[in-house]
């Protein structure tokens, strides 16, 4: 919804709702402003800018701007910027936390997680600020010096989703900023506000006016469109659905930008004959139920096989049951509401037409009527692998167990040519108690990323991304900074004596 009138909580009052530009708050140059729900209630938290494509235009220009001084910080200037964000934002672990519950959904105690792991790729940036290195070497036949370095890319265009309100940002901006590139940063318009707060720590962390610029709109193709066509960014950074990726994918080739693309996933979980079923039953929770199933990481088909199936199914029915709905922000609440009012109805249709083709409902199957955007935990077993949430991401906690027969190498094959099966490559899970079996299934899945009797694959010093159409570059690890620095080489003659 979209209005003129700001409004603000009283708890959200310390929180800018402007538009970050060159250091300075400001409106739309419209004045028009978009309002932030809560939706676990459907009470609006804020109302936020609502930029257009002049505003966009005008943040691009102050990135260019300050690319070139920026870029001539020293690495550990850039590092200790980081280090004390990182600091900043442990010290407002509650503040963080609870800003996200409220405008996104998930339960506190993950929320508080993801305050952790959210903060801790500032902490693993700052340190690889420090390292970046270059290399020095001979041409093949010794007549000439190599010497190779590494430039930030220049101005960055960063695109976050809602599903992981800080983490997607910091995982963005931590690399930037060690790289010595400036950024415009457009967060989702579901959950702006924690990138807001995150605008914030940095500036108070030292952060350059012009480095970071936050530009919030309710009109994301209007906004980044203009930040693609004014040949004024070098790269785009984004993570969301693979639709949005390949439209920017496309507007990037008119000025052969670079791009790191996390897209969407549609994980498979395989559960092996050989798996020791509580274990799998304890991954498969966490790789499916994690943010209430709106990851790209979540685990969207779940295959187990014939002999431990119904064993299986009855465990994770017992573990679904056991948890409880509600608004996040109350402790104890395990599953918080889905983002919107759109998701829950995406997920009813997804099990509708799953029952249709014969599913059983073991639990749940159904939304939660009253205020907020509720659907129950939920296992659906004897799945048909024609249904449409095997070919979609669910984005919802809903457990979707596909069956699968044979005995050894038989059975792995089977299960893996229906595994790989899919346009997707993000994650691939396998419970076994087998090693042997586990390395082939990890080697064979066509995935960017595989969890082995775990069903949490996220950390900030990995390198997280996916192949196929899961997208293009890493997040993470060592190789998260590369993606925002560009290689050149020099070459000079070595002088003979
Ligand atoms: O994604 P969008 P939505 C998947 C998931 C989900 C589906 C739709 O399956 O159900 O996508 O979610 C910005 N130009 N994932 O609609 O639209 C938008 O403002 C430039 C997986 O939320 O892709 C937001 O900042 N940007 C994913 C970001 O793209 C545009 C996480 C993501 O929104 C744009 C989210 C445009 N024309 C959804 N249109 C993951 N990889 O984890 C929208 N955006």
């Amino acid at each position: 919804m979209t209005t003129t009138e700001s409004r603000t909580v009283p708890a959200l009052s310390g929180i800018h709702t402007d538009l970050l530009i060159d250091g300075h708050w400001q409106p739309a140059a419209s004045g028009r402003r978009f309002e932030v729900e809560n939706p676990a209630t459907g009470e609006i938290l804020a109302s936020v800018a609502d930029a257009g494509a002049d505003d966009a235009l005008a943040a691009v220009r102050v990135a260019a701007d300050t690319q070139a001084r920026w870029a001539a910080t020293s690495p550990r200037a850039r590092s200790e910027i980081l280090y004390r964000a990182y600091q900043l934002i442990i010290d407002r672990t509650d503040e963080f936390a609870a800003l996200m519950t409220a405008e996104m959904g998930k339960p506190l105690a993950e929320a508080r997680g993801e305050v952790a792991y959210g903060a801790e790729f500032f902490r693993w940036f700052a340190e690889e600020a420090v390292r970046i290195g270059g290399d020095a070497t001979t041409t093949g036949d010794g007549g000439n010096r190599i010497v190779v370095t590494r430039r930030p890319v220049g101005p960055c265009v960063l695109i976050t989703p809602w599903n992981f309100p800080l983490a997607m940002g910091t995982r963005k901006i931590g690399p930037a900023v060690a790289a010595g590139c400036t950024m415009v940063f457009k967060p989702a318009e579901l959950t702006p506000l924690t990138s807001l707060l995150l605008a914030d720590v940095l500036r108070e962390a030292g952060l350059p006016d012009g480095v970071l610029n936050v530009v919030t709109t309710s009109d994301p193709g209007a906004v980044v469109g203009a930040w693609m066509a004014s040949g004024l960014a070098r790269k785009v950074s984004f993570t969301g659905s693979t639709e949005v990726g390949k439209l920017l994918i496309a507007q990037a080739a008119e000025h052969v930008m670079r791009t790191s693309m996390e897209l969407g996933g549609n994980a498979p979980f395989i559960v092996c004959d050989d798996a020791d079923v509580t274990r799998a039953v304890d991954a498969v929770m966490v790789a499916k139920m994690r943010n209430m199933g709106q990851a790209c990481t979540a685990a969207n088909r779940i295959f187990v096989h014939r002999s431990v199936f119904d064993e299986f199914a009855d465990a994770l029915t017992d573990r679904m049951s056991t948890l409880t709905v509600g608004d996040g922000a109350v402790e104890g609440t395990t599953v918080g509401p889905l983002v919107e009012e759109k998701a829950v109805a995406k997920v009813e249709r997804l099990v509708a037409d799953a029952v249709g083709r014969g599913a059983q409902v073991r639990c749940g199957g159904a939304r939660v009527d009253g205020a907020g955007h509720f659907y129950l935990p939920t296992v659906l077993t004897e799945v048909d692998p024609d249904s449409d949430l095997v070919h979609t991401e669910i984005f919802g906690p809903v457990a979707a167990l596909i069956p699968f027969d044979g005995n050894g190498i038989d059975a792995d094959q089977k299960v893996l040519s229906l595994a790989n099966s899919t346009p997707w490559g993000l994650v691939g899970y396998v419970c076994s108690e087998n090693a042997d079996r586990l390395s082939d299934l990890a080697d064979a899945l066509e995935v960017g990323m595989v969890g082995l009797n775990t069903g949490l694959v996220s950390n900030p010093a990995a390198p997280f991304g996916g192949i196929k159409q899961s997208g293009l570059g890493r997040e993470g690890g060592r190789l998260g900074i590369e993606e925002f620095l560009d290689v050149k080489y020099t070459s000079s003659p070595i002088r003979r004596r």
